[in-house]
């Protein structure tokens, strides 16, 4: 059985999402970061950037919430979390996966320390032109694909809930709003808050 290595109140959420969202079953394994359980040599064999969330599946071993919520995709089809191979829609489910870490991420970063970086050097730009992106896209919805909800909104909904709802690091827009509603109102996101809470 897949085991999800997790820590109440983290980025553990989108794993936790993404497995409640295939309703397969799968065995938590507590590494609670408050007790530095993330730097035992058995956790760093796991994942040796001693972080949360990581995923055991058998032979296979990953960690990066993203990876995470790309491989649990695939790993269960029926669940129908990401178009399959070959579907023009895989063009943008890839693009909103990557943007979450690769743009989402760091402009959250900037925006909670300030730190001023030259935007054409920057991967992500800066904040403002991240946020404006994906407010853009969210306008049109329901979902990041359209009407098809998938991984993506998993990984890119956890940030911004995390971002503009619970932490307020980003001041809210009425399509954040929204999002974040319709991703909150769904059960499995609903079971994962409640596990997340520890
Ligand atoms: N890039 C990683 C970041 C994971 C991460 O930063 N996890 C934090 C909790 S939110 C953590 O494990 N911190 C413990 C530590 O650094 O000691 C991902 O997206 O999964």
């Amino acid at each position: 059985m897949i085991k999800l290595y997790w820590s109440p109140r983290t980025r553990s959420f989108s794993a936790l999402w993404v497995m409640e969202e295939t309703g397969q079953p799968y065995e938590r394994v507590l590494t609670d970061i408050s007790t530095g359980a993330q730097r035992t040599p058995e956790y760093l064999a796991i994942n040796p950037m001693g972080k949360v969330p990581a995923l055991q599946d058998g032979d296979a071993t990953l960690a990066e919430s993203a990876a995470i919520c790309a491989y649990v995709a695939e790993r269960f089809p029926e669940a129908g979390l990401a178009p399959p191979a070959g579907d023009p829609a895989r063009a943008k489910y890839l693009y909103w996966l990557f943007f979450a870490p690769g743009c989402i991420e760091p402009a959250m970063v900037q925006v909670a320390t300030k730190m001023e970086m030259n935007s054409v050097a920057a991967g992500w730009g800066e904040a403002n032109r991240v946020f404006d992106v994906l407010d853009r896209a969210l306008q049109q919805g329901p979902w990041l694909l359209g009407e098809k909800f998938s991984a993506a909104d998993v990984i890119v909904g956890s940030g911004l809930n995390f971002a503009v709802k619970l932490f307020k690091m980003v001041p809210s827009r009425p399509s954040f709003d929204r999002y974040i509603a319709a991703c909150s109102a769904r059960p499995a996101f609903q079971r994962a808050s409640v596990i997340a809470a520890g």
